[in-house]
């Protein structure tokens, strides 16, 4: 991790980066994201602002020549960081939460308080028991064998929900949908293969994968990720 000189010094310097992003990109009002365009993460806050068609700018990001400003403005130095004028937010769950407070309509996380934990719940173990093998796969390193074969095992468990309801959470698109649906999109791409027990959780990604938000929110590069 980078180490920032004291606290004016990197405050200020988060402000120049920002500054200078809303300068190129004439951006002055709007949110900008800094998206990796075949990162997995930054892929769910893209479908987020494109689900709730509103005015951002997404800044591409590559992650094999990672811009210096990253660093400043996030200090993990990872993409999705989301400016929104003074606020400058990273991880894309908690960008995603922010993104729906922000703009209500369509609302992705459930309205009732009980629902509404049930879902963080869910989120987090996708991270822990999905997204967390997401880094072996994506440098290609020894761990990658096991990892594929934790998430083939781990959503095969999801599949049987889906022979009874649309989505994750019930016939409603919910964050959980945006939350999964970069590893579904990638399963060839990782090289995961779920056989023929996953027809009706492949239904379910279809379903995802044809919706107007999902499909403006992919890049190029992540158009070809799957035939
Ligand atoms: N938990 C983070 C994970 C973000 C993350 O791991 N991003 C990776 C891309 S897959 C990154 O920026 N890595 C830095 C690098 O590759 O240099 C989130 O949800 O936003």
């Amino acid at each position: 991790m980078q180490v920032l000189g004291h606290r004016e010094d990197s405050s200020s310097r988060v402000r120049r980066v920002v500054r200078d992003a809303e300068y190129s990109w004439g951006a002055h009002t709007m949110m900008n994201l800094y998206s990796g365009t075949t990162d997995p993460f930054s892929h769910r806050c893209r479908i987020v602002l494109y689900e709730k068609g509103m005015d951002f700018q997404v800044i591409d990001v590559d992650l094999y020549n990672k811009p210096e400003d990253i660093a400043v403005i996030n200090p993990y130095n990872r993409v999705p960081v989301l400016v929104d004028r003074d606020l400058v937010l990273y991880e894309s769950n908690i960008i995603n939460e922010y993104i729906d407070e922000r703009f209500p309509h369509p609302q992705l996380m459930p309205p009732d308080p009980i629902m509404r934990a049930r879902a963080r719940q869910l989120l987090h173990t996708f991270e822990q028991e999905l997204f967390a093998h997401v880094e072996a796969l994506e440098k290609g390193n020894k761990a990658a064998e096991k990892a594929r074969q934790q998430i083939r095992d781990r959503l095969l468990e999801f599949s049987p929900i889906f022979t009874k309801q649309k989505f994750m959470l019930g016939e409603e698109f919910s964050m959980l949908d945006v939350a999964v649906a970069p590893l579904l999109w990638r399963l060839d791409h990782y090289g995961i293969d779920l056989g023929k027990n996953a027809a009706s959780l492949m239904k379910y990604a279809e379903r995802i994968f044809s919706r107007q938000g999902f499909i403006d929110a992919l890049t190029p590069a992540e158009k070809v990720m799957r035939r």
